[in-house]
């Protein structure tokens, strides 16, 4: 439809990006009934994908705000810290992951945030936190909510998920929204590398939702002083592309369906692979023979056969595969394991353990399996 609008011109955009972009996307993440927006609180602009928005916002809150220290989970996406850094704040950390549990240290989480200055900015992945793929449930969230807004700390939330997580834009975007809802102030980086799958368009957007509308003109005013002399203005195609699908229904419509199809295949694979690993032991063509073996000759001779051990699991609990969510499992693999993996199996993953489930597909989780089995049998 772009292409052949003969109209559309490659004009500069304006220093905040195309109005109907920022708008949709604040509707896209607060919810369209969003008192935030109805009240002119919130100052939106479009930014270079979700690590320039976080760049931008972190540059405004070095300038104008109060506390210049910023706690980002342990462990994080390995740019937030460099992001950070470079545009003037200090990086923290507080607890996030438990790796005895594979899953959410709420309790260290908890006292590392109590712990914060006053006022201090506390960044927090909206959903499919990466690299863990380890989410605090909805009741987790009104405790962090509760124990952030006690200590006038400021969120910073990074959204590069919505959809991926659960399938479902709204589900995906409720921890942002109950901190909307009590009114207070936070920042918000969107970006649509993932969720619409355009990566190299470097489209998203920075929301700061602000305390009354009047703020909001003067937020949006320095946001524009801190955009200008870095990059001048944003990239036209990609936010054109996401404007015409959020502001067409049926498109809009289209793409949700087409998210579902994305989680829900993601989903897939985290059960394909848990239990692939759980009847690892011989390759799976040889297990299958195997099984119609024990299945037609052995049944019929011993009915105990159930409780035979004909095929090993791999060691360990790999329960954590189909509890994380998102795109990326954080397999508990230590870095030999990684690096055997690499070596003998041509698997390639980031050296703490992460595995992009977006990547495996029916054909290649047997090979995956067969390799972790390996690799935590081998090197323990
Ligand atoms: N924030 C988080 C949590 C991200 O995971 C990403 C994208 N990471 O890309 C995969 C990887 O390198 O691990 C971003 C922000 C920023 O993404 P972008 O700038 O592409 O929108």
């Amino acid at each position: 439809m772009l292409i052949q609008n003969e109209s559309r011109v490659k004009e500069y955009l304006p220093i905040t990006g195309l109005a109907d972009f920022n708008k949709l996307s604040a509707k896209l993440i607060f919810g369209a009934d969003s008192p935030a927006i109805q009240e002119n609180r919130v100052a939106t602009v479009q930014c270079l994908s979700g690590t320039g928005s976080l760049r931008v916002g972190g540059e405004f809150l070095a300038r104008h705000y109060h506390e210049r220290t910023i706690y980002i989970p342990q462990p994080t996406w390995g740019n937030h810290p460099k992001v950070f850094t470079l545009a003037g704040l200090t990086a923290r950390s507080y607890r996030y992951y438990d790796p005895a549990t594979r899953g959410l240290d709420f309790q260290g989480l908890l006292e590392d945030i109590s712990s914060a200055p006053s006022g201090a900015i506390v960044l927090l992945h909206a959903c499919a936190h990466n690299p863990t793929g380890v989410d605090p449930t909805l009741e987790q969230w009104e405790q962090i909510r509760q124990l952030m807004r006690s200590k006038a700390l400021l969120p910073f939330f990074d959204s590069a998920y919505q959809g991926f997580a659960s399938g479902s834009l709204d589900k995906d975007a409720q921890s942002v929204r109950m901190f909307v809802a009590d009114g207070g102030e936070l920042l918000m980086a969107q970006s649509y590398a993932k969720n619409m799958g355009l990566y190299g368009e470097r489209v998203g957007a920075l929301s700061i939702v602000c305390g009354s509308a009047d703020i909001a003109v003067k937020v949006e005013s320095q946001l524009k002083l801190v955009i200008r002399p870095m990059y001048s203005n944003p990239p036209l195609h990609g936010a054109s592309i996401v404007a015409t699908i959020l502001k067409d229904s049926a498109m809009f419509d289209e793409w949700t369906l087409e998210l579902k199809a994305m989680a829900d295949r993601i989903i897939s694979m985290r059960e394909q692979l848990f239990n692939a690993l759980k009847i690892r032991g011989p390759s799976v063509s040889k297990l299958w023979m195997f099984n119609l073996l024990v299945h037609f000759l052995l049944i019929p001779l011993c009915q105990s056969v159930d409780h035979l051990s004909y095929h090993a699991e791999t060691p360990g609990d790999w329960s954590h595969i189909i509890k994380q969510i998102g795109m990326f499992t954080f397999t508990g693999l230590n870095s030999d394991q990684v690096a055997f993996m690499r070596q003998e199996y041509h698997i390639y993953m980031t050296s703490d353990g992460r595995i992009s489930m977006a990547g495996l597909s029916s054909r290649t989780v047997p090979h995956l399996a067969d390799a972790i089995h390996a690799a935590v049998t081998k090197l323990k």
